[in-house]
């Protein structure tokens, strides 16, 4: 029986994980936090008000003349202002006599390979950068793809960019050459910055072969500017031009100009589940204002003793906000680490934190969830004990990898902040704060001063506590995406037409009793199991809560019975064996957990999921393996091969009742 409660009207979204653990605040880093609870009653008192003094963390050329202009929904930040973003990022931190002080620790894949790139440094090479470029054509305005592996030279690149006023295009460097040309031609880009290859798992892979092709149908193209990393041969093409030639030749004087507030900064493009991907538009004032305060308050960034690292992608928005953009900003000292976390060895990451003394580390939960599949083994061998926040993006995460990351990786002392935000928001939006808030386990908690975000049902009225619905932003905040690049209707008709007057991120969500918000996965990923609406996300948390359990995914699949039964895929940890009744052993375990509705119809366990790049689970490819079709487009799947291994382990399918 589903566990309903009389006279209540059905809801938008089932609550039904109950999570009681809670973590205060250690006492320490909340009587030095740099964010006191203060913060919140400011902001809410005076919401322009509190983000004008965050947009005065940045140095501007000109102030600006007014906070916002909104005309719903398409809102400008502090109008009028004028700045520099690569000033803001690299020059004023010398100026201040930090040039001295280390940027970038940047560890290659390859053991021992290393560089370290002060503010001086970095000052220097943009401004290198930024005179090629202008060599080479490119002036404000203009669009520029870069496709590169995790090396210095693709921040350098995307400052160069920011300083002449020119928009970046950054494509992740696994993705495909239709995928690079189609986002080449989107953008109209007439330069392709890229490198003749990276390393990954241990080998050098090319990324020049992949730029040719897709710019042989691009011939808005002028040139491709070409970074020696690998060394592998490269066909020369006649638009292509070397780092080493033209980079390495020019002055590292370079005189930044202040660029409007709301200018184009950079093009992200996202790839939704369907249709061709949109081209999320970010503007330079408010994106540096917040992505530098979140920063600041999000991790308790003391610019002076911190060693921070993300570990996302830069050409992921993690890695354009937290890498790039929000840590230069606050003239912090960051690590970059070109490779995968289990090259050479599945101890690598804890290496690098033992190497560095990194102090805050900020990582996706897929790869928290497959350190714990590893085993916990393998981070006790290191000293980690410099660690004092982390912090998670992506996904939502399940209390159990929560406190696992909790435990093995922060050693029970450090806070684990759950940071909700999107390619289009540009900046977090939803966390805990790590001076302030008790946080629980898998909870993204409040949204930040300054952030109006809610739960509403599918009338756009917010829900109670205890209730589920669909996550919205009601105000507009200064990193928001100002359009889709070239396509203002999609832009209304995607995020502003779902609920009036409205953002909406597609996500689903609860409010706990406190009031406190659980992020409930995407909408489109929801289940309706005999009328219920369940989140993916609840049934996986369930499923993670089993010891035996390392990572799970669940889809609804067509049933005769209940129109959609869940459909349960997961990964065991390192020591579990798969015996005879795990099936029924899970099955059990999440109806006990969350109610006799949420029970999986089926349990497979399978060697890997279906992830993106960025490490979140495809679940549509999960769901046509659920329900026997054959598997749909997996071009932006991590590993294509994932996909065979899985449908190999369908025979051992149990459906038991
Ligand atoms: C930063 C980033 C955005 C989508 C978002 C949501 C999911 C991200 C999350 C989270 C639950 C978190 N997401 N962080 N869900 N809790 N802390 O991931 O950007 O690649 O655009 O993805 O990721 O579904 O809507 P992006």
């Amino acid at each position: 029986m589903a566990p309903e409660t009389p006279g209540t009207e059905p809801q938008a979204l089932s609550n039904l994980l109950q999570e009681n653990r809670r973590f205060e605040p250690p006492a320490a880093l909340a009587a030095a936090a740099n964010v006191t609870a203060a913060a919140y009653t400011e902001a809410e008192a005076d919401r322009l008000a509190f983000w004008e003094r965050a947009a005065d963390r940045l140095t501007w050329a000109k102030r600006w003349d007014t906070t916002l202009e909104w005309n719903p929904p398409f809102a400008k930040w502090f109008v009028g202002g004028r700045l520099n973003i690569a000033y803001n990022c690299v020059d004023r931190h010398v100026e201040a006599g930090n040039g001295d002080k280390v940027a970038y620790f940047w560890e290659g894949e390859p053991e021992g390979d290393s560089r370290t790139l002060t503010y001086a440094d970095l000052q220097r090479e943009v401004n290198k950068a930024a005179n090629a470029l202008t060599e080479l054509g490119v002036g404000k305005g203009d669009r520029v793809a870069i496709y590169m592996p995790m090396i210095p030279e693709l921040p350098i690149s995307m400052l160069a960019c920011a300083r002449l006023g020119a928009i970046h295009s950054v494509v992740f460097g696994g993705f495909s050459a239709a995928a690079l040309q189609s986002r080449i031609e989107d953008a109209d880009a007439k330069l392709v910055i890229t490198a003749d290859g990276g390393y990954r798992r241990g080998a050098p892979s090319a990324l020049k072969p992949t730029v040719d092709e897709a710019v042989a149908q691009t011939p808005g193209v002028e040139h491709v500017l070409v970074v020696r990393r690998t060394g592998q041969e490269v066909a020369a093409q006649e638009r292509d031009v070397w780092w080493h030639d033209v980079v390495e030749r020019q002055s590292d004087q370079h005189e930044a100009q202040p660029h409007d507030a709301e200018d184009p900064l950079y093009i992200l493009y996202t790839s939704g589940t369907t249709g061709k991907p949109k081209g999320i538009l970010h503007t330079g004032g408010g994106y540096l204002t917040q992505t530098a305060w979140t920063h600041d308050a999000v991790f308790d960034l003391k610019p002076d003793s911190d060693i921070y690292w993300c570990t996302a992608d830069i050409g992921w928005v993690t890695g354009h906000s937290y890498i790039v953009y929000g840590p230069l900003a606050n003239g912090a000292t960051s690590v970059i680490y070109e490779g995968t976390p289990d090259t050479p060895h599945r101890g690598r990451f804890w290496e690098i934190v033992q190497k560095y003394k990194v102090t805050i580390l900020y990582t996706a939960p897929t790869a928290i969830r497959t350190f714990m599949k590893w085993g916990d083994d393998i981070p006790a061998k290191f000293d980690m004990s410099s660690l004092r926040i982390l912090g998670s993006v992506g996904e939502p995460i399940n209390p159990e990898a929560y406190v696992w990351y909790r435990e093995h990786i922060g050693g029970e002392r450090c806070p684990v902040v759950d940071t909700w935000w999107q390619t289009e928001t540009g900046a977090i939006m939803i966390s805990p704060l790590p001076g302030v808030t008790a946080a629980k386990p898998g909870a993204a908690m409040r949204p930040l001063p300054g952030i109006t975000a809610d739960v509403v049902d599918d009338q756009g009225n917010s829900v109670p506590n205890g209730g589920g619905g669909f996550l919205v932003v009601r105000d507009p905040w200064p990193s928001m995406l100002r359009t889709i690049w070239g396509d203002d209707q999609r832009y209304i008709d995607t995020y502003w037409s779902r609920f009036e007057g409205m953002y909406f991120p597609g996500d689903g969500a609860k409010k706990d009793e406190d009031g406190d918000l659980w992020l409930l996965g995407r909408v489109d990923d929801v289940m309706l199991v005999s009328g219920h609406n369940i989140s993916t996300t609840e049934v996986e948390s369930a499923l993670v809560s089993h010891p035996k359990v390392a990572e799970a995914a669940v889809v609804g699949a067509t049933d005769p019975v209940t129109g959609q039964a869940i459909v349960s895929f997961v990964i065991l940890r390192g020591s579990a064996e798969e015996g005879a009744d795990i099936a029924t052993e899970l099955r059990n375990h999440v109806a006990k957990a969350l109610g006799p509705i949420a029970k999986p119809r089926q349990i497979l366990v399978v060697p890997e999921l279906p992830k993106t790049r960025s490490g979140k689970i495809m679940r549509r490819l999960l769901r046509d393996v659920a329900e026997n079709r054959s598997v749909g487009d997996v071009t932006t799947l991590a590993d294509s091969t994932v996909m065979n291994l899985i449908s190999e382990k369908l025979p051992s399918a149990k459906s038991d009742d």
